[in-house]
């Protein structure tokens, strides 16, 4: 859209005046925000309105992305940089003497994810609006999200994150759009007058499920999509006898987030989360097809659903029971139509994760979804057990072991199935899902994860950004691919060392910020070495400690190392005790070495609480180091590899995850790469002869450093420090840190000195910058939608470069 700075001036003052009735000046930045979302909605309101009318009218296949979790971060800066009008708002605020950075700051980020999974879902949300597909979310609008993170004497607190306490100007709640979800009760099939089984339950709990709606807008191009989320509220004409304590029930559906990080919850409420805005969407989509169409028999070319993760599976049994009892369509082309429209990522190879929940929970939670399920388990058995035989079949049925098994009920009821990095989609082939890739093997494959260059560059990243637009124009900002011209300026000495300098700006901003929110002053002339992500011991943030530990010593020791701060953003699972112990240790070793004069000057370590969307947008242009370095084979992508990468950091990585293809698409020579592979990890399992004792004896180094755990040299962690010695050594190291210690020190003493060289590590910052273009989602929802989806997308063109393994 178009609008001078003079015409925004003028109708934000008119929105500040409407809104409190008070000029601009007597405002506070939360006010501020208000006035400048609700102005911003206004612009969104005609395009989101066109978008929607034109879908419907030229009939436009659709795109359901379901998701348990989203992360979509700040939406003012990001929705106004979509709508073009970023530059000249910023130009009005400052014209009026406002701070437009203190009023974007003022919006609270929403807590809708806890990590990954939920980034990717928003990625996915910008990315199809900005290539103009017709991608619809559909979630959870819970009212408190993942818990905020505080630390307390180095231990993680859990407060609530009351994201929503000054409303959430960006949704429009549609009650018109209401349906009801049934939970509970029982159910009768009586043949009807007109042949049809009619569904009747007795006795459920009834919820009525309000969808607040949320634009989505797309990159400069007129289109607005729609994330739809659900809001669970008491049914209208509840009647006399409905209770105060049945109405908080059924607000506890949508109240919170569960908090865990893969890792199967297992438990009621989550199964009820699940199910709610499942029906719910399925219930409205279907309602809304229906308005144009007499039956459902081309649903299928109109409409793809897609299962992020597992949570949403019962999106198959839920479309079969609204095809068969409501829509009166037989099993066998519900189900042509159920497997035409379905497809599943998996996001996770850990077992832990893989839901399944106890059948008796299921049943009586769910009895009519519960007999379809059953119906689809007996036709699966009957087809296949001929070919394929008991034993297997039995491994992978819906039904087994007095549970519903998630994946493979997904599996079972999808077209395609896929993974989100290489290796990950060639070990759900080979392990997770190898029996029902035996049956099913064109529903196989791999679509890489992707992030949105737009938020981590063009927002969060602005010094580069404006770097970027001075060398190569302004072409990246559309289609990242085009970063690819800076390998032009490779030998361009000049531009190296505006790169490095950008990257000094960058390290300076973080250290005021970090000075800001955890009063620590950091040096930003250290090399920022970089780890954010949920915290978990197969990403081995416990490595990189120990790696601190061995660094401590050397430098105690008298050895000269370049300064080195290691910034550490991580939130551990409530009930995860291991995890939480790591943070313990970590924020004691960062007093540690803050208080040791000897140390200090060498070493510096700083722990950020509650690390969200929003930090990392802080953090990731000042990293110059970016760890990576889960145990190969458990980390299904990753995408901070990605971002970080795009921001210039050098990538100290496994071989797992997406770090295989960022170092395919920078070479060998780029990035940093050390440790066991995964097949290699794969041998010890088999021969299981891994004694993590032998790298303790062997290796003076790491003795030292693991007995630092539990000899009192750092003060405070008794019992945890203990524990992770445990862990370590009586428990046989799970995640094999100490295999890989050895060649992660050499990893990073290469990069120590490799820092000595400003030049060549620009160089290698550069060709990771522009190689980073083809991991934009945008190019990773156009593969889903070319493979997967069948829609057709638009603009910015793919060049076909395809990362796939
Ligand atoms: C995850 C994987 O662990 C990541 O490697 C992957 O990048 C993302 C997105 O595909 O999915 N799977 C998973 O359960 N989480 C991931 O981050 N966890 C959370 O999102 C909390």
């Amino acid at each position: 859209m178009s609008l001078t700075k003079e015409q925004f001036i003028t109708e934000f003052k008119d929105m500040a005046l409407k809104l409190y009735a008070a000029p601009i000046e007597d405002l506070s930045s939360q006010q501020l925000y208000q006035a400048l979302a609700l102005l911003t909605r206004s612009y969104i309101a005609q395009p989101w309105a066109n978008t929607k009318e034109r879908y419907d009218e030229e009939e436009t296949k659709q795109v359901f992305y379901f998701s348990i979790e989203f992360l979509p971060g700040r939406l003012l800066q990001s929705n106004l940089l979509n709508l073009g009008i970023l530059d000249e708002v910023e130009a009005g605020l400052e014209e009026l003497d406002l701070h437009p950075q203190k009023i974007f700051a003022a919006e609270a980020d929403p807590g809708l994810g806890n990590g990954g999974l939920g980034r990717l879902a928003s990625a996915f949300m910008d990315a199809m609006a900005s290539v103009g597909m017709a991608g619809n979310g559909n979630g959870i609008r819970y009212q408190y999200g993942l818990f905020k993170q505080a630390f307390v004497n180095g231990y993680q607190v859990e407060l609530p994150d009351d994201w929503m306490r000054n409303g959430f100007p960006w949704e429009t709640r549609k009650e018109n759009r209401a349906v009801t979800v049934k939970f509970g009760g029982w159910v009768e099939l009586r043949p009807s007058r007109s042949g049809h089984l009619r569904v009747i339950y007795h006795n459920t709990d009834d919820v009525l499920a309000v969808p607040y709606d949320v634009a989505m807008v797309g990159y400069r191009n007129g289109v607005v999509n729609n994330l739809r989320l659900w809001s669970a509220e008491a049914p209208i004409n509840a009647g006399p006898h409905f209770t105060l304590e049945q109405r908080e029930r059924i607000n506890q559906i949508t109240q919170i987030l569960y908090p865990d990080d893969s890792d199967n919850a297992g438990k009621e409420l989550r199964l009820r989360q699940e199910y709610f805005f499942t029906s719910a969407g399925i219930q409205s989509i279907v309602r809304h097809y229906r308005r144009t169409h007499n039956s459902m028999a081309g649903f299928a070319d109109r409409v793809a659903i897609h299962i992020n993760d597992t949570h949403p599976a019962m999106a198959i049994p839920e479309l079969m029971r609204v095809l068969m009892d409501d829509e009166h369509v037989g099993w066998d082309e519900a189900w042509r139509i159920t497997l035409k429209v379905m497809s599943y990522t998996n996001h996770t190879l850990l077992s832990e994760a893989l839901e399944v929940w106890p059948i008796d929970m299921f049943s009586g939670l769910l009895p009519r979804i519960y007999q379809i399920v059953q119906e689809i388990d007996r036709r699966f058995r009957l087809a296949f057990v001929p070919q394929f035989g008991q034993a297997m079949i039995d491994r992978i049925a819906p039904l087994g072991n007095g549970q519903v098994r998630m994946a493979y009920l997904a599996t079972i009821g999808s077209h395609a199935v896929n993974g989100v990095a290489p290796l990950h989609s060639e070990l759900l082939k080979k392990d997770v899902l190898h029996d029902l890739f035996q049956i099913f093997p064109e529903r196989f494959n791999n679509k890489t994860n992707g992030i949105t260059p737009r938020r981590w560059i063009q927002i969060g990243d602005r010094p580069l950004a404006h770097l970027l637009d001075k060398k190569i124009g302004t072409a990246w900002r559309q289609n990242p691919l085009a970063l690819r011209k800076l390998h032009d300026y490779i030998d361009d000495t000049h531009f190296l060392a505006d790169l490095n300098a950008t990257k000094a700006e960058n390290k300076r901003e973080l250290a005021k910020y970090i000075d800001q929110t955890v009063h620590v002053k950091v040096d930003p002339d250290a090399i920022f070495d970089v780890q954010i992500k949920r915290l978990h011991a197969y990403k081995r943030q416990l490595l990189h400690l120990l790696g601190i530990l061995d660094a401590y010593l050397a430098i105690k020791r008298g050895e000269k190392r370049p300064k080195r701060l290691h910034i550490f953003g991580a939130k551990a699972a409530p009930s995860y005790v291991y995890a939480k112990e790591i943070i313990k240790v970590m924020n004691a070793v960062a007093d540690m070495v803050d208080s040791d004069p000897d140390v200090s000057p060498y070493l510096q370590v700083v722990f950020l609480p509650n690390y969200g969307v929003s930090m990392a947008e802080k953090i990731i242009p000042a990293a110059d180091i970016s760890e990576q370095i889960s145990t190969a084979g458990k980390e299904a992508s990753g995408t901070s590899n990605m971002k970080l990468m795009s921001a210039g950091a050098l990538t100290l990585a496994t071989l797992d995850g997406a770090n295989i293809e960022i170092k395919n698409a920078v070479g060998d020579d780029n990035i940093e790469i050390f440790g066991l592979t995964e097949k290699e990890i794969a041998g010890y399992y088999q021969r299981g002869d891994y004694r993590s004792r032998d790298f303790y004896e062997k290796d003076p180094r790491l003795h030292a450093v693991l007995d630092m755990l539990v000899n009192g040299k750092i003060p405070g962690i008794e019992t945890e420090g203990r524990d992770i010695y445990n862990a370590l050594l009586m428990y046989n190291d799970e995640y094999f840190v100490l295999a890989d210690f050895e060649s992660y020190l050499a990893a990073n003493a290469r990069l120590d000195k490799l820092y000595q060289q400003p030049e060549l590590w620009a160089k290698k910052a550069l060709v990771n910058i522009a190689e980073s273009g083809r991991f934009s989602a945008d190019f990773t929802v156009q593969r889903y939608g070319r493979e997967i989806w069948h829609v057709v997308p638009q603009t910015p063109e793919d060049d076909g470069t395809d990362t796939e393994g």
